[in-house]
């Protein structure tokens, strides 16, 4: 019997990565570093200053800025980031995560967020659906990021269950392993990359029944 859920935001409730992909892309570009969209993919859950490191190593720039100088960087890009989420609304929600959350609500299962978006209560708010969470694990305050199974064990414990009774929602790689170390049962929702060691992959949300995952 599982108990509750942890949900992953981008690519999970919304796509954000779309966003996340056109601001790293401005600021790579302004240092002379060109990303693609196949690149794109390993950010995917990856905490904002590890996404840049990783664009700075591809590039080959890892040792050319000081700390100060990627703080700078990391704000500039979020600061775009959060003007192209201004248009953002419930029309974004991924198909089937409303009637999903809607579900969960009626059935007063208790659903985290474990993002490694510190924009996260921003953006639940511009979707309408902050009111469905119980807790948002705040991922300011975590040791480590995905693949780290330390975000899902926090959500877990935010909604005062065991991980081995929640079931984790992931789209990214990171993200799987995350759920899978915990001791979580984890629901990979795929999108341009296949997913590995997930317990199940669906398409989407519309494929899911709450009750069929509370009785796994
Ligand atoms: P922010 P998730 C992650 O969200 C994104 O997938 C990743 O691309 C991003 O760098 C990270 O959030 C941090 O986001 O810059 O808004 O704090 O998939 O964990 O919901
Ligand atoms: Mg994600």
């Amino acid at each position: 019997m599982k108990k509750g859920f942890a949900f992953d935001l981008d690519g999970v409730i919304t796509d954000t990565a779309k966003f996340h992909y056109v601001a790293w892309k401005e600021l790579a570009d302004s240092i002379g570093i060109t990303i693609d969209l196949q690149f794109n993919e390993q950010l995917k859950g990856i905490s904002r200053m590890d996404s840049l490191e990783r664009i700075l190593a591809y590039g080959g720039k890892e040792n050319d800025y000081t700390a100060e100088q990627k703080e700078e960087m990391a704000a500039d890009k979020n600061a775009n980031y959060v003007k192209l989420l201004d248009d953002l609304s419930p029309a974004d929600l991924l198909p089937g995560v409303k009637a999903f959350l809607d579900a969960a609500k009626e059935m007063n299962v208790p659903c985290s967020l474990a993002s490694a978006s510190k924009n996260a209560p921003f953006i639940l708010k511009k979707l309408g659906v902050y009111d469905y969470f119980d807790a948002i694990v705040d991922p300011a305050t975590l040791k480590k990021g995905k693949p780290d199974p330390e975000i899902f064990v926090r959500a877990a414990e935010l909604i005062h269950i065991d991980p081995s009774e929640a079931v984790g929602f992931e789209d990214a790689q990171a993200g799987i392993e995350g759920i899978k170390g915990a001791g979580m049962y984890a629901v990979g929702v795929e999108g341009n990359e296949p997913l590995t060691e997930a317990d199940m992959t669906i398409k989407s949300f519309e494929e899911l029944n709450v009750s069929d995952l509370l009785n796994l």
